[in-house]
């Protein structure tokens, strides 16, 4: 995050493959996804090229023309670049589809692709040409990467790739870095073969972005070696977990030791940038870090909800979702995430002034359910309402959200009253199950004033001759235990 910006920026592309069942929806908020990726990556997006395709092309992810007309504006030879981006849009594909074509034609089809393929076996001149990297907007094969590598004349990275590269980057914790590091081994090693194959004996240096860390030359790449460091990692991971499971059981022991009831736990959860911990900030008291960028947060923290609450609520704070989350990612994060799986109330953030909000809200489901937390209850909170439109245009959307989404809460992180209605909401549920009662501490009891305060909410505090009344609300074993011992206080004072 530190140097991102600091150098000239690398220079991006994103491409596509708009597949028949994708709607230009659901593709330009992938692209647009991808797009604020790049950005957190600090590259600048300089251009976007989507292909029409009944499928993905198996030598090269695109068609043999779009790779051509790629190779063109990388080099420079395609007109203006624009000052932001040029979108070279929604062309169908007219060429040749290589795979649906019958084999006579497919012979043909691949022949050509071939002889374009030595045409372009060079990397653009790196002085001259105008775009460092291509950003792909699907997880594709290493051999797809190696050939569209080469075609278009610069390196090129999938989405799966950019995810672990801000993982990577973001990544400070040990358990976070060593869950990334596995994912991203994994990820790499067969991509390394694939370009130990290509480059042969000597290896070759790529510019140090994609692959920058889990192996620089190729040709010293033993899948051995890899395996081995995983196995490493996984131990390594197996005995943080080892710890943290003892210091979670510590804490909820020290929790129940104290106030005598069971800790409750609230979880932030959600697509990442939906502001989670913007509110834990407003909700806790706390300094967590918040940025607009893509997967600021990486690790789990957990605070006491401030101003505190009975019973004392702990908040925690978690890794954010995105649509295709690698695989090996969502099974490494699966830890960090347990905490969420753990909770007694999940707040699921949305970002309610993103256009593509449903589907972020869809994906967040999909997730939690992976993990396990689909049954823990939860509360929708959509967020950034202060951000969509103005005062009418907000009033709007709030009614149509409350509508769709009963018992949801639409607020902004940025006013203190909705923090303050969230707070209060928190509260609620775990009180729900809470009781009224009265307590009767008599004066020669009076130990145990403290033991009322801390395990219970007291309404009412009277006194007479005999000792003090007290009206709390409280959980019901709590206060049931509470009256044994003040009982037994009584009869033994
Ligand atoms: N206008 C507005 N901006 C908000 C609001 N809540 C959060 N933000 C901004 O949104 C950006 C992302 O907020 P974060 O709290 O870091 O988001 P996050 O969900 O924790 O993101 P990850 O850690 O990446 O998963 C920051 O720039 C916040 O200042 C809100 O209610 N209104
Ligand atoms: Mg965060």
């Amino acid at each position: 995050m530190q140097n991102e910006l600091k150098e000239a920026p690398m220079r991006a592309v994103v491409a596509a493959v708009q597949l028949p069942s994708v709607s230009d929806v659901e593709l330009n908020a992938s692209i647009t996804e991808l797009r604020e990726l790049a950005k957190t990556l600090g590259y600048q997006v300089v251009g976007t090229f989507i292909q029409k395709r009944a499928r993905f092309d198996s030598t090269a992810y695109l068609g043999v023309g779009k790779r051509q007309e790629m190779r063109r504006f990388v080099e420079g030879e395609a007109g203006e670049v624009g000052k932001d981006e040029s979108a070279l849009e929604d062309e169908t594909e007219d060429e040749l589809d290589a795979d649906a074509a019958p084999a006579s034609v497919r012979k043909v089809a691949k022949g050509g692709a071939a002889r374009a393929k030595e045409a372009a076996q060079s990397a653009a001149d790196p002085e001259t040409r105008r775009v460092d990297i291509v950003l792909v907007d699907h997880e594709i094969s290493p051999s797809q990467a190696r050939n569209l590598e080469i075609e278009v004349g610069c390196e090129v990275m999938d989405r799966t790739m950019v995810i672990l590269e801000i993982f990577h980057r973001h990544a400070s914790s040990r358990a976070a870095r060593a869950q990334v590091e596995i994912a991203r081994l994994g990820y790499m090693s067969p991509r390394l073969r694939e370009a130990a194959k290509l480059a042969g004996p000597k290896g070759r240096q790529r510019s140090g972005t994609g692959g920058r860390g889990a192996g620089e030359t190729h040709s010293a790449l033993d899948r051995q070696k890899i395996r081995n460091r995983i196995a490493e990692l996984q131990l390594e991971i197996i005995a943080m977990d080892k710890e943290r499971q003892t210091q979670r059981a510590r804490r909820q022991e020290g929790q129940a030791d104290q106030a005598g009831q069971k800790i409750a736990r609230v979880a932030l959860v959600g697509y990442t940038n939906a502001g989670k911990s913007t509110l834990m900030r407003a909700l806790t008291g706390s300094e967590v870090l918040v940025a607009n960028k893509l997967f600021a947060t990486l690790d789990t923290t957990v605070r006491a909800l401030y101003p505190e609450a009975v019973p004392r609520v702990l908040v925690s704070d978690t890794v954010g979702f995105i649509k295709n989350l690698p695989h090996d990612l969502v099974a490494s994060f699966k830890s960090t995430l347990e905490e969420a799986a753990e909770s007694s109330l999940l707040l699921h953030v949305i970002d309610a002034s993103d256009p593509g909000f449903e589907r972020q809200l869809a994906v967040t489901d999909e997730v939690l359910s992976e993990i396990g937390a689909q049954d823990v209850p939860r509360i929708r909170v959509f967020n950034k309402i202060d951000v969509v439109g103005d005062e009418a245009a907000q009033a709007e959307r709030a009614a149509v959200l409350r509508e769709k989404y009963p018992k949801c809460i639409v607020m902004s992180a940025r006013r203190e009253v909705d923090v303050a209605n969230l707070h209060a909401a928190i509260r609620a549920f775990f009180q729900k199950d809470l009781v009224e009662a009265e307590l009767f501490l008599p004066w020669s009891a009076q130990q145990l004033r403290g033991k009322i305060f801390a395990s219970c909410e007291v309404l009412e505090e009277r006194a007479d001759d005999a000792g003090a009344i007290f009206r709390v609300r409280g959980e019901s074993v709590v206060v049931n235990a509470l009256r044994e011992q003040l009982g037994s206080a009584k009869t033994a004072g």
